[in-house]
């Protein structure tokens, strides 16, 4: 298979702020067929994959507000031959990942962020290791754009050289769709590092350490904003199996299996995670 190098320019992105972009990963024509397989998910009445609880107001039962009931869908890459072949088990991918993560590695996460156009909520602050609570530092997250994501209609926002700081233990607010960053300390790793925001173009790819800190704002804008996203590991990493859905193989010894579905990961041991805590409420945490 193909391999694939930093340039000295994503190195550095990946070195010191915790994130570089990959232009043109995934040809534009396969991104926007990928898009339709997601908008079709998302119009069935009950998708047969996890949805976060609906944090939208209720919209209606036309197909305009079926789609756009979910923030985040997970687990329908290794269900679409088409998703998995172009993008999750595809040679562009595999082979940046192949960089970082040694001959073999699978697929532990899977995701799709839809924010519809002016009805498209935030997700929160968050280092994404600090959501897994599983201690993995060393993981491959990775973004598509299956839409331009735009600062206008909700692209991704970094924490430059967040990643370096640790694992934030993430809290609970009352209005939080998911646990988070505490607020306060976003407010002083902004007011310290500053924020930058990624705009992609559609097939365009951003990669990203696990530990940094990250937010998307919700989408004022006119244009739905469509993303998948990934992580891949290794079982050197993932050693804490606490997870109740499967990992799947992506490369196994620096071969790419054309098979599909494809094959599961053997995973015996499955325990679930503590709750979170909830967040103290002060004055400071309210303003
Ligand atoms: O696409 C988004 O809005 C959020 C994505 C994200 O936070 C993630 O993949 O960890």
């Amino acid at each position: 298979m193909n391999s694939w190098e930093p340039s000295p320019e994503q190195w550095a992105g990946w070195e010191t702020k915790g994130y570089f972009v990959i232009r043109n990963a995934i040809p534009r024509d396969s991104a926007i067929e990928m898009r339709g397989v997601i908008k079709d998910l998302l119009l069935q009445p009950e998708p047969e994959v996890k949805a976060d609880d609906d944090p939208m107001d209720p919209m209606g039962d036309t197909p305009g507000a079926r789609a756009a009931r979910f923030r985040k869908l997970s687990g329908f890459g290794p269900r679409h031959p088409l998703i998995w072949h172009h993008f999750y088990g595809s040679q562009a991918m595999t082979s940046v990942a192949r960089y970082f993560l040694g001959d073999s590695f699978f697929l532990k996460f899977n995701s799709c962020f839809v924010k519809p156009a002016r009805t498209g909520s935030a997700t929160p602050w968050h280092q994404d290791n600090g959501l897994w609570r599983d201690g993995e530092t060393e993981p491959f997250n990775f973004w598509m754009a299956l839409d331009p994501a735009t600062t206008q209609n909700g692209c991704l926002q970094f924490i430059p050289g967040s990643h370096k700081l640790g694992i934030f233990p993430h809290l609970l607010y009352d209005d939080s769709i998911h646990s988070e960053l505490p607020r306060e300390e976003v407010r002083q790793l902004i007011a310290d590092r500053g924020v930058e925001h990624c705009e992609l173009d559609s097939g365009d790819v951003v990669c990203w350490h696990s530990s940094i800190c990250h937010y998307s704002p919700p989408n004022p804008s006119p244009r739905g904003r469509i993303a998948i996203a990934g992580v891949y590991s290794t079982p050197q990493i993932t050693r804490r199996r606490n997870y109740p859905r499967p990992f799947y193989w992506v490369l196994r010894n620096g071969e790419l299996p054309n098979a599909f579905p494809p094959e599961q990961v053997d995973i015996s041991e499955i325990s679930e995670p503590e709750p979170f805590p909830a967040a103290e409420v002060t004055p400071a945490s309210l303003g």
